[in-house]
């Protein structure tokens, strides 16, 4: 859903221009820094870009499924590391509040996360549960008017800048029921992070465990106030994220068609450009037409979910066809480049290693054809 395509137009336009005229300049220099320089982060604060998703009523902007996918196809076409910083806010760092926390959560949270004040992250990985994430240890244990929280979260997205962590921990038995999600500010007593973990791409995003040693919160810091809904609210932040994650999957895949025109127009070989000869050709068509194909489904799944439609087995698919998609399309885009495509100063270099990670985070691919199926088959 739209709510008004003249605004959001403007919007999109706004990013577009920041994408290419700061963001890709500054691609090189994230790659060898590895870290986003602070002038842009402050640039993204301004273009309030933190509270993309946040309720309007709580300073953001409250685009509904359907706009952030159009933002985020934008974003998608530079370094994921870019969205990255902004990522959590938007979404599984705050969508759990926006889902279910009380008013009182949501009015100390959501303004100070919408004006990326502070930064939101969220902490269900643990180092022996990733895929089975029913199984998680992390203990949280009810003391008078705390809880005190004890285990190891792994590959915490934006963990090493977070200011709160949606934090899944065991309250309760086995299985799902007996998961709670906690809102577990940095500053918490008992509460310290692993080294930055040394990643294959994604440059510049930074992961880090989260340990929790008699990490004391108040009993008001469970969302929603009820123990034993956290794996529910996990699984609706993670529904809404994975299409998300979709689109900038087309995005980045958007971008490395378009290097891969480009170069095919300009690099010759054999008396031509290499654009000119029809194997180079079956390569581009491949990639236009699956980057076509994920933008459609992507689209049509936001606006299934805007009408209020169930959309776990939508979610999950473009989940996994895009991020598989663009894996191809990368790789595509550096056959296009040749040798000079596997050179670190190479546009496409990066994106080949970057791209990785999306068939893996926020559900693996395998994850979610189980997900696909079990929707199928319980229809
Ligand atoms: N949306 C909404 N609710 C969901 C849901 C979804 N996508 N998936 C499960 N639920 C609900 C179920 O409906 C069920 O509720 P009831 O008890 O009321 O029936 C409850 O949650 C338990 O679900 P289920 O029995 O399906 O749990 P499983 O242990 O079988 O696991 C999978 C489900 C595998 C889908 C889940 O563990 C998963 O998504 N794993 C991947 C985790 C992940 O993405 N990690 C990435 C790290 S976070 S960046």
């Amino acid at each position: 859903m739209i709510r008004d395509s003249q605004l959001l137009d403007q919007l999109v336009t706004t990013v577009r221009r920041f994408v290419r005229e700061r963001l890709i300049p500054a691609e090189p220099g994230v790659e060898q820094e590895n870290a986003i320089p602070g002038a842009i982060i402050d640039e993204m604060r301004d273009l309030g870009l933190f509270g993309l998703t946040i309720p309007e009523a709580y300073g953001g902007l409250g685009l509904t499924m359907e706009e952030e996918v159009m933002v985020a196809l934008e974003l998608g076409y530079t370094s994921p590391a870019f969205r990255s910083v902004i990522g959590t806010n938007n979404g599984i760092g705050s969508q759990g509040i926006i889902a279910d926390g009380t008013d009182e959560q949501k009015q100390y949270w959501l303004p100070r996360l919408a004006r990326g004040e502070v930064i939101g992250s969220f902490a269900l990985t643990e180092p022996d549960v990733g895929s089975d994430a029913a199984a998680i240890k992390t203990a949280a244990r009810r003391q008078g008017k705390n809880y005190i929280l004890n285990g190891t979260k792994r590959f915490i997205t934006n963990a090493p800048i977070a200011d709160v962590f949606t934090l899944m921990a065991r309250t309760g038995g086995e299985g799902a029921s007996g998961i709670t999600a906690f809102l577990v500010p940095r500053n918490s007593p008992g509460l310290s992070l692993g080294k930055i973990d040394e990643k294959m791409g994604q440059r510049g995003t930074r992961t880090c465990d989260v340990i929790l040693e008699d990490c004391v919160v108040p009993a008001d810091a469970i969302i929603g106030g009820v123990e034993g809904q956290g794996f529910k609210t996990a699984m609706k932040v993670l529904n809404r994220g994975r299409l998300h994650i979709a689109a900038v999957c087309v995005g980045a895949a958007q971008r490395l068609c378009d290097e891969s025109v480009s170069y095919a127009r300009e690099r010759k070989q054999f008396g031509k450009a290499i654009g000119e000869h029809q194997l180079v050709q079956a390569m581009l068509a491949e990639s236009g037409t699956e980057c076509f194909a994920g933008r459609c489904m992507v689209i049509e799944a936001a606006r299934r979910m805007d009408s209020g439609a169930r959309i776990i087995q939508e979610a999950a698919s473009c989940k996994l066809y895009c991020s598989e998609m663009v894996g191809r399309v990368a790789d595509r885009a550096v056959q296009i480049h040749g040798g000079s495509g596997y050179m670190r100063d190479s546009a496409v270099e990066h994106f080949y290693r970057d791209v990785r990670l999306f068939r893996l985070y926020e559900g693996t691919s395998q994850i979610q054809q189980i997900i696909i199926a079990r929707e199928m088959l319980n229809a």
